[in-house]
């Protein structure tokens, strides 16, 4: 008989952890680094010790619980990040970290033992609303951003990711360098409509979207919105727009499943009587292709140059950040996959359109990812939903696949 998780259990800390941060509508404010988020690293901890986790806090923050395995190996590793989205949803990495921990407590109320030790990660800063970029504390420890740029990153007010990692007492001793692991798996939601619309619980991921993401300055003239004639005007709001509706056009021109978003845009002095002179603005590009995220930053830096030349305004394009598509191990999808069969889930594979710390940890070991329906495929969004069956299908995929992994009696 294959080890079931305890649902009700799984439920109620769902329940106790959507509470810390949670918004008038239902849905989840905890940004990373701010007092919601100690609170809700500081209960994780605690229920991490409860199960007899030895506890280690790395110098980005990440957190990690490990139960010991018959043999000094590298553990398998299940995790996710506890860090949401302003007015974001209850499920968005919160649900991947408490099912590795419903996993090892599984593990614990049947006494099983493993070859390997099963460890638990919760990464910090994953969703880059705080700090940009997004994966921060994976991606330090996958060696692929530098830890002084992680800790200079500065959130709207000017506050240092370093120093708030001290503030909140999580600036921990561990080094945040790659170190072996067997494999690391984590369940999330799909935030997508697949799913959904296949009436399937589990999704069998085989890997994650290129990604890039850009920031655009825009300069023009700051003047008075009455006395200034129009053909004198060199207004950057008007640029901005031309811009955003730009953008819009690039999946178009490139095809190939690419998404294209502007997501953030500051206008100053943002007032009634005053032509915008400075707008600050974010552009998400992200395809399976690799070589089309490449030709659409080629299509964003002339559409800016065009744009700005046409309205007369300054910019400063800088593309911050890229990851590159991501190929999950294909021994732990297939894990992932028979697990999904033999626990009964109706499942199939499929690509992440999201980012996730899975992106970064696949560059230090082999790893997976199991996801879990959203309803209406929304996410990043107070009504951010997963029905509990298909949780529970997700997450006895997930201990399934990583008891195997381990070598569990
Ligand atoms: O941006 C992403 O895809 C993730 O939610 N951080
Ligand atoms: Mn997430
Ligand atoms: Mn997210």
């Amino acid at each position: 008989m294959q080890m079931q998780i305890n649902r009700k259990r799984l439920e109620e800390s769902m329940a106790a952890l959507g509470r810390i941060g949670e918004t008038p509508a239902g849905g989840l404010s905890r940004l990373a680094l701010t007092d919601e988020d100690r609170r809700g690293r500081d209960l994780l901890v605690e229920w991490m010790r409860a199960a007899g986790l030895t506890v280690a806090i790395d110098r980005m923050g990440n957190i990690f619980g490990e139960r010991p395995g018959r043999e000094g190996l590298p553990p398998v590793m299940m995790g996710s990040h506890a860090d949401s989205v302003p007015t974001g949803g209850k499920y968005d990495g919160q649900l991947g970290v408490l099912c590795a921990l419903e996993a090892i407590r599984t593990l614990n109320d049947n006494k099983t033992a493993t070859r390997h030790p099963v460890a638990m990660a919760i990464f910090t800063n994953e969703e880059g609303a705080r700090f940009q970029p997004a994966m921060i504390g994976s991606g330090v420890m996958a060696g692929q951003i530098a830890l002084e740029d992680a800790y200079n990153a500065r959130d709207r007010d000017g506050l240092r990711l370093g120093d708030e990692l001290e503030r909140i007492g999580y600036l921990g001793p561990e080094l945040c360098i790659p170190r072996p692991i067997r494999a690391y798996l984590e369940l999330h939601i799909e935030q997508g409509p697949i799913l959904e619309e296949q009436h399937l619980s589990v999704g069998v991921v085989e890997g994650i979207v290129a990604i890039s993401w850009s920031k655009l300055v825009l300069t023009g003239v700051q003047d008075h919105a009455g006395p200034t004639p129009m053909r004198m005007r060199k207004d950057a709001l008007v640029a901005a727009a031309d811009i955003v509706r730009g953008v819009r056009e690039i999946p178009r021109k490139i095809g190939g499943d690419m998404v294209a978003t502007v997501g953030r845009l500051d206008v100053a002095p943002n007032i009634p009587n005053a032509i915008p002179g400075k707008v600050t603005m974010s552009v998400d590009l992200r395809a399976p292709d690799e070589h089309h995220v490449t030709r659409a930053v080629g299509l964003l830096d002339r559409l800016v140059k065009d744009t700005a030349r046409a309205e007369g305004v300054r910019y400063e394009l800088d593309h911050y950040w890229r990851v590159p598509r991501t190929h999950f191990d294909l021994e732990v999808v297939d894990t992932i996959e028979r697990a999904a069969k033999d626990t009964g889930a109706r499942h199939r594979r499929l690509l992440s359109g999201a980012g996730h710390d899975a992106q970064y940890m696949a560059a230090i070991c082999p790893t997976g990812m199991i996801f879990v329906p959203s309803r209406g495929g929304r996410s990043h969004c107070e009504e951010e939903f997963t029905p509990m069956n298909d949780i529970e299908e997700g997450a006895n995929t997930l201990l399934l696949a990583a008891s195997r992994l381990a070598g569990a009696d």
